[in-house]
């Protein structure tokens, strides 16, 4: 999302559309801000439209189109390499604690095929992704009785908050690889969370900390005019 402007996300995507051209093979190209381009595939978001997941939401929520490879969609970086890495899980917790990187990668790991679904239209579907789950951090920090929503704390001030049950739905993992390689440094490295249910928003980058909180706190796009819960299956958008 574009952060110099309060202005609705989708709009100045459908604005760029504009520019769309077509290339070969049912690939649509479009010019992205920045110079960046991205590929929207025909293809990929007819064979998703024809399925369904398994509680029977179709694949492809509603205004979206299947994307190819994961864009990078912005965003003020933390610091690099691993070295300074922290971790840290905290909150209404009976036992808070910090990961380093080692600390990190001893922990079980995932290896899940997800799908995301950025709020601008495009979604990218059955991409491997490698981490750990967030439900495991949560029972090694002990929740307290009352804890409801999980705010995911990242670099430079950027926080998402989610509901305590989409944080601990299996699917829900602090990730560090993207497609077989560690994840790259736009995409949130050395770690991000991906919390697959809910906008693409809320899958914060760079990310330093989890807090469990009982009482719910809006983060970075909540209190700039995005939807709180953000299911993009209710096309939860805007607040
Ligand atoms: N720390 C941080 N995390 C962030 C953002 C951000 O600006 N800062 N942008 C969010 C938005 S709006 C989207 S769509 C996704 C984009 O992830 P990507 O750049 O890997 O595609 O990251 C989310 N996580
Ligand atoms: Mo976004």
């Amino acid at each position: 999302m574009s952060r110099s402007k309060l202005s609705p996300e989708v709009q100045s995507s459908l604005t760029r559309r504009s520019f769309i051209g077509r290339a070969a093979s049912g690939t649509v190209i479009a010019a992205m801000g920045g110079g960046m381009f991205y590929a929207l595939s025909d293809r990929l978001t007819r064979e998703a439209r024809a399925m369904s997941l398994e509680d029977g939401r179709p694949r492809l929520p509603p205004g979206q189109r299947a994307l190819e490879a994961l864009r990078p969609m912005g965003g003020t970086p933390g610091a690099p390499g691993i070295t300074d890495f922290r971790l840290k899980i905290h909150g209404d917790v009976e036992r808070p604690f910090e990961l380093d990187w080692a600390g990190l990668l001893a922990q079980p790991q995932a290896d899940l095929e997800l799908d995301v679904h950025c709020v601008t239209g495009w979604s990218l579907l059955g991409a491997a992704w490698r981490g750990v789950r967030i439900k495991d951090l949560a029972a090694a920090a002990g929740l307290k009785p009352g804890t409801r929503h999980v705010v995911f704390e990242a670099a430079h001030g950027y926080t998402a908050n989610v509901l305590l049950r989409h944080a601990l739905d299996p699917n829900a993992i602090v990730a560090h690889r993207h497609d077989g390689k560690p994840l790259a440094r736009p995409h949130g490295a050395p770690v991000r969370a991906v919390v697959p249910d809910l906008y693409f928003w809320k899958s914060a980058k760079w990310l330093t900390g989890i807090k469990f909180v009982a009482r719910d706190e809006p983060g970075y796009w909540e209190t700039r005019g995005y939807h709180n819960h953000a299911d993009p299956w209710l096309e939860e958008r805007y607040g």
